[in-house]
């Protein structure tokens, strides 16, 4: 390519030619799906009736989740030993950034029947 790039511009033009092309190519081959893979997205669990909707999330790790109660008395969102919001006071939000990857099951320690789970890639 070189040979062909210096007999139609000459040898002046053959090396910034190159790397011009170079760089198209580099840019090029960069996935768009990568860029948007690093970008932490926020998501929301609303908590009513003494349920949490969704009660599956799956998330990617550096994402944040917020919880809102919509109940007029507190919860908690608890994973013992992974996270634990305490209580979360009547139309109060908590917010959690997930960190750690893996499968975590919750529940409300007021109201240990409210069941979640938090999955983080
Ligand atoms: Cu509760």
């Amino acid at each position: 390519m070189t040979a062909l790039l210096e007999q139609r511009y000459g040898r002046r033009w053959t090396y910034p030619l190159v790397v011009a092309l170079v760089c198209v190519v580099g840019l090029l081959r960069v996935d768009p799906g990568a860029i948007a893979a690093g970008k932490p997205v926020t998501h929301t669990v609303v908590i009513e009736a003494l349920k949490y909707a969704p009660d599956t999330l799956t998330v990617k790790r550096g994402d944040m989740v917020v919880w809102i109660n919509k109940d007029p008395f507190p919860h908690t969102v608890t994973a013992n030993g992974v996270f634990d919001s305490h209580d979360i006071a009547a139309s109060r939000s908590w917010k959690y950034t997930a960190r750690t990857p893996g499968e975590f099951a919750y529940i409300c320690k007021l109201h240990p029947t409210m069941k979640g789970a938090l999955t983080v890639e």
